[in-house]
């Protein structure tokens, strides 16, 4: 496979102005008929003379250039294309290929979920439709008819307006749908498919009106409400935060069950995997509310920042990520707990977006290269590419910030562009020099912060002494520092937020009480005057950059900021700090064999928090779950996971069982009934604290309990209490129950998919009833699929990913397992194939044998005959 480098990059010898496509879809096959108006680009930067287009998997029916039929010299078929030989400078190219989209299971392209059919064509899948530059700068202005039967398709839908309908012969019918905005062809949709439309409207903030409406399967059309409530929402949002109108007079949204990732930001016709956007309360999980609030959000968005203004190349897919995440999570921040949100974010980012950056497929915000585009639709472009432009955001401040973005939209509306470009009208509008902050999109890494400080109380001065390195992938060590925005305060011993002041003759009075200092050197020393009384200092606020803080607190200190602090990110993230060290400690014992104890501050800490009358709920409920498994393993040198699981259990439960009655208190408090369900941040939080509860109180075994969450699962009036019983029923020691709750809910579910995934990937991501064999078993269950992603997501995803004492048994049989289901999907799915393939890749974090077997796998993986580019580049990249 070949690799392909950012370097080489050559803008497009030909543009394509018109884009005029025919689709007859029948159950054989589909027939793609296609008219290109091309032309010589005038700026390109070589000028050759045969034309090259991208196609893959298609049958040439026919091909004219200017309405004479091309001859057998007249082009070459190649390897992944066809070449045109001896182009003019202007002409008009006609292709007629022909398709299969009821044999495609890579679901790229064309293809059919359940009986409908649709595309997906970011990154490459255009290219599985019809020969074209299959590049995001060739920018063109698209027609599309399709035809299709009456009855089976009643429902044929494009991008941008319809624009003619008609019937044809033989109970056949056709649409016509023509897109007035420039795109590449990433952006193409089409669906086809008996579709039910839930309508809603919208006026713009310049009063026109824009028609809403989303197409599901019949027996979905009750899943709408929350998705079109979220999109108004989203609406809104982008006319008041960035003065941002919708341009099309109708904006679309289709459900289909069988999608690789969330949703695609298609122009005017998003298109969404069903997990991420059907809900009703019985049915969705209020995680699965927030997480559909921002999905459609994030699509939405993207109608600026990705379709208006797009990447030049795939190189500078971040420019659109980047920014298009940090967008929605300042959407859904506004909707939510600020605080919650960035608590949720940074768990991930550390928790995920670390490991990958310290692991084998670890590239920068802006890749110099890659094998295959869809591997690095990773955590790093999008979470770390969302931090990197969080970053200018906090640099800039807010009133900067929002100049840049109307600059960058405002030049570059209708361009394909690059990050450099953003970074450009950022610096252009605010006039702060981002020269040095551009390292963060080149270099790849996590940069580590060391802090120092002093305090002199006869000079009344704090000296705060930072020093950053970043070690980079290969082992070795990023000389050149970061531009870190590093947000600080001081408290003083009441936990109040103590006047900053840099320089002697500042106005007291005015000093700020945060600062966003600019850490720029490899160290540096920030000096801070007047200061009474030892502060404690209040570092990286609201996680201002995305790095590794050493920790310079004791654990009194730890715990003076988990009830004092006045930034609600590390307020939390102090709990997050104690809970490592004493979890760690914990461990240790463990291995040793020793006998284990939990440090009683911890216990105390969570009594005050649980007894607090001040503190928020929201909040709350985060800072009582403890740090996970596999943030713990990420924080390892070498991770013993049977230590890290035993000790984090035996923290909780020793926890628990001191806080029984706090707990309890909590559920009832918590329990009251609310009159109907309602999926806004308050009430989430209640239930949120309710179930966690619940969840400790019976990882402890308590008779009390048990009828509880028995109770609870069977009257439960939402899914969110409904699963939250259910998962608390599988990790308890009680089997029974645990066995009779899991047949109850499939026998009560069966029929909703979403629902089975949930029951699906409980199941397989809890040690108690995920054991391999168990799995294996699900996996010949009429509910599992290996065709469907969700399913296979649910199923051999949360068992690697979630179940991490089983999936790494130090008999390999789990590794051999994921392996097993890698060789399988690598022909069926490689994009989902090479995403699964992710625990496998970490085996640095392990001891030597489990490092061995895990190599031993990729090992086998590599030696597959027609391994996909997908799985190739990231196994080959991880075997050492
Ligand atoms: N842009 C799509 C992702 C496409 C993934 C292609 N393998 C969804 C999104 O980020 O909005
Ligand atoms: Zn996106």
């Amino acid at each position: 496979p070949r690799t392909i480098f950012l370097k080489d990059y050559k803008k497009p010898p030909f543009l394509i102005d018109e884009t005029v496509l025919h689709f007859d879809l029948s159950e054989q096959g589909a027939t793609v008929k296609s008219r290109l108006s091309i032309r010589r680009n005038p700026d390109a930067d070589t000028a050759p003379q045969d034309l090259y287009l991208d196609g893959v998997d298609l049958e040439l029916a026919a091909i004219a250039i200017d309405g004479v039929e091309l001859s057998g010299s007249g082009y070459e078929l190649i390897a992944e294309g066809l070449r045109v030989i001896d182009v003019a400078d202007n002409f008009l190219l006609e292709c007629e290929t022909r398709i299969k989209p009821h044999e495609n299971t890579c679901l790229e392209g064309l293809y059919k979920s359940s009986s409908m059919f649709c595309t997906q064509c970011e990154a490459e899948g255009f290219r599985r439709i019809t020969y074209y530059l299959d590049r995001p700068d060739v920018m063109s202005r698209f027609t599309t008819t399709i035809v299709a039967d009456k009855n089976l398709y009643p429902i044929l839908l494009s991008n941008g307006n319809q624009v003619e309908r008609g019937d044809l012969d033989a109970d056949r019918h056709f649409v016509t749908w023509e897109d007035p905005f420039r795109k590449p062809c990433y952006l193409f949709a089409l669906v086809a498919g008996d579709l039910l439309n839930i309508d809603d409207e919208y006026t713009t903030m310049s009063g026109r009106k824009v028609a809403l409406r989303m197409f599901v399967e019949p027996q979905n059309k009750d899943k709408c409400s929350h998705a079109l409530n979220s999109l108004k929402a989203s609406m809104k949002w982008d006319e008041e935060v960035y003065g941002r109108e919708y341009d099309l007079d109708i904006f679309m949204i289709v459900a289909v069950d069988d999608f690789n990732m969330g949703a695609m930001e298609n122009k005017g016709l998003n298109i969404f995997n069903s997990s991420c956007v059907l809900a009703k309360p019985d049915t969705a999980t209020d995680a699965t509310y927030q997480r559909i609030e921002a999905i459609v959000a994030h699509e939405y968005f993207h109608n600026w920042s990705g379709n208006r203004v797009t990447c030049r190349d795939w190189f500078q897919l971040s420019l659109k990520e980047g920014f298009t995440v940090f967008r929605d999570a300042e959407f859904s921040a506004d909707m939510n707990s600020r605080t919650v949100k960035r608590i949720e974010d940074v768990n991930l980012l550390r928790t995920a977006q670390f490991a990958e950056d310290a692991g084998p497929m670890s590239h920068p915000v802006r890749p110099a290269s890659f094998i295959e585009i869809s591997n690095f639709y990773t955590l790093t472009i999008y979470e770390k590419g969302a931090e990197v432009v969080g970053m200018i955001y906090r640099l800039l401040g807010a009133e900067l910030f929002r100049k840049g973005s109307d600059l960058y939209f405002e030049r570059h509306d209708g361009q394909a562009v690059t990050t450099d470009d953003f970074v450009q009208a950022m610096q252009d509008a605010s006039g702060k020099d981002l020269t040095q902050f551009k390292r963060w999109y080149d270099l790849a890494g996590t940069p580590v912060i060391a802090v120092d400080y002093e305090y002199d109380q006869d000079g009344q001065t704090f000296t705060l002494k930072l020093s950053q390195s970043c070690p980079s992938t290969a082992g070795d060590v990023v000389e050149k520092p970061f531009h870190i925005p590093f947000s600080f305060a001081l408290l003083d011993n009441n936990g109040c937020n103590i006047p900053l002041i840099q320089d002697d003759d500042a106005v007291f009075a005015n000093a700020p009480t945060e600062l966003v200092l600019d850490f720029v050197k490899t160290e540096q020393i920030f000096t801070f005057q007047h200061i009474e009384k030892r502060p404690i200092p209040s570092l990286l606020r609201g996680f201002s950059a995305p790095v590794r803080i050493k920790n310079t607190y004791s654990r009194d200190e730890l715990l003076f900021l988990m009830s004092n602090e006045t930034d609600g990110f590390n307020r939390w993230d102090a709990g997050q700090k104690l809970a490592v060290e004493i979890i760690r400690e914990v461990a240790e014992s463990y291995a040793q064999g020793a006998e284990l104890t939990v440090d009683q501050r911890l216990i105390e800490a969570y009594r005050g928090l649980l007894v607090s009358e001040s503190i928020d709920k929201a909040l709350l409920s985060k800072m009582l779950l403890l740090p996970t498994e596999s943030y713990l393993i990420e924080l390892s040198e070498t991770a013993n996971v049977d230590a890290i699981h035993h000790a984090r259990n035996f923290v909780r439960d020793t926890v628990a069982k001191a806080l029984k009655s706090e707990l309890l208190k909590c559920y009832q408090d918590n329990l009251e009934a609310e009159t109907a369900y309602s999926a806004d941040f308050r009430s989430i939080a209640k239930r949120s604290l309710k179930n966690i509860a619940l969840g400790l109180l019976l990882s402890i075994g308590d008779a009390e309990a048990l009828t509880l969450a028995e109770t609870q699962f069977a009257t439960a009036e939402n899914m969110t209490d409904e699963s939250a019983s259910l998962i608390a029923l599988v990790n308890s020691d009680f089997i029974a129950p645990r066995e009779a709750a899991l047949e109850t809910f499939y026998a009560k579910w069966k029929a909703d998919p979403q629902v089975v995934e949930q029951w699906l990937s409980i199941q397989c991501g809890s040690v108690k009833s995920g054991s391999l064999e168990a799995v294996k078993r699900l996996m010949s269950h009429e509910a599992f699929d290996i065709k469907n992603p969700n399913k296979v997501r649910s199923v051999i995803g949360a068992f690697c990913n979630q179940n991490i004492v089983s999936f790494h048994n130090a008999n390999g049989q789990g590794y051999a397992f994921l392996a097993d289901n890698v060789i399988k999907l690598n022909k069926l799915n490689p994009q989902i194939a090479s995403r699964l393939v992710t625990p496998l890749t970490r085996w640095k974090k392990f001891d030597e044998q489990r490092q061995a077997l895990m190599q031993a796998q990729l090992k086998r993986i590599l030696d597959e005959e027609n391994l996909s580019k997908d799985v190739y580049e990231v196994v080959s990249k991880s075997i050492k």
